[in-house]
């Protein structure tokens, strides 16, 4: 609660009050980061922000089409969706790191691949393994030890594997979307 003098006519004199007025329910932001998603049509980068957003979606956030500004656990996240095509375009907007997302169902696309030597230059930390609500089997463990290994070969080749990177398996069809936050927000 804060304090503010409110003038006011009692019998015709005026006199200064002082009232309480409750703050805004401001939320509390203690760091901020960007974040570009990037991959191939249809592997769910919109289906993942609209979760994003409906589960940690910071209020009152203004943002255009393609992002969403969220709030998790005191940082503020902006992400946005990114299309292969934007690489060579150059109209990439600016983040301070990067995601590819690949859908255990494709893998690693050709036209993924291709984006590769041009992705090298921004800054990945890691690959969001989506749609993996599509595996039911107990076998489906090795399936994507085998699929990661594969796509960290292909990023080798680029140098794209640093010391922080790292593969985060989920769905966007999980509406508590916490381990990727966790991630984002890692420093
Ligand atoms: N099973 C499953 N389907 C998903 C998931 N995420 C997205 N989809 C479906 O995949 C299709 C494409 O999803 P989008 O989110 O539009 O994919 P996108 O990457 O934004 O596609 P573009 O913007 O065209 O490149 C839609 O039919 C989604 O419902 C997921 O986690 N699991
Ligand atoms: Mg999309």
């Amino acid at each position: 609660m804060s304090l503010f003098k409110r003038k006011s006519k009692v019998n015709g004199n005026s006199e200064e009050k002082l009232q309480k007025i409750p703050h805004q329910n401001k939320p509390s932001v203690a760091r901020s980061v960007s974040v570009c998603l990037l991959g191939a049509e249809g592997v769910g980068k919109s289906t993942l922000i609209h979760t994003l957003e409906r589960f940690a979606g910071f209020p009152g956030a203004s943002h255009p089409e393609d992002s969403c500004v969220l709030l998790w656990k005191d940082v503020q996240i902006t992400v946005w969706e990114t299309h292969l095509c934007q690489l060579k375009e150059g109209t990439v907007p600016h983040a301070d790191f990067w995601y590819f997302i690949v859908g255990v169902d494709d893998g690693m696309t050709a036209d993924l691949y291709q984006v590769l030597e041009d992705a090298a230059a921004l800054p990945f930390r890691g690959v969001f393994m989506s749609k993996s609500d599509c595996l039911s089997f107990i076998e489906d463990t090795e399936f994507i030890e085998d699929l990661k290994l594969e796509i960290e070969g292909y990023l080798e080749e680029y140098d794209i594997i640093t010391e922080k990177f790292t593969f985060i398996q989920g769905s966007a069809y999980n509406v508590e979307i916490t381990d990727f936050l966790d991630d984002i927000i890692r420093q």
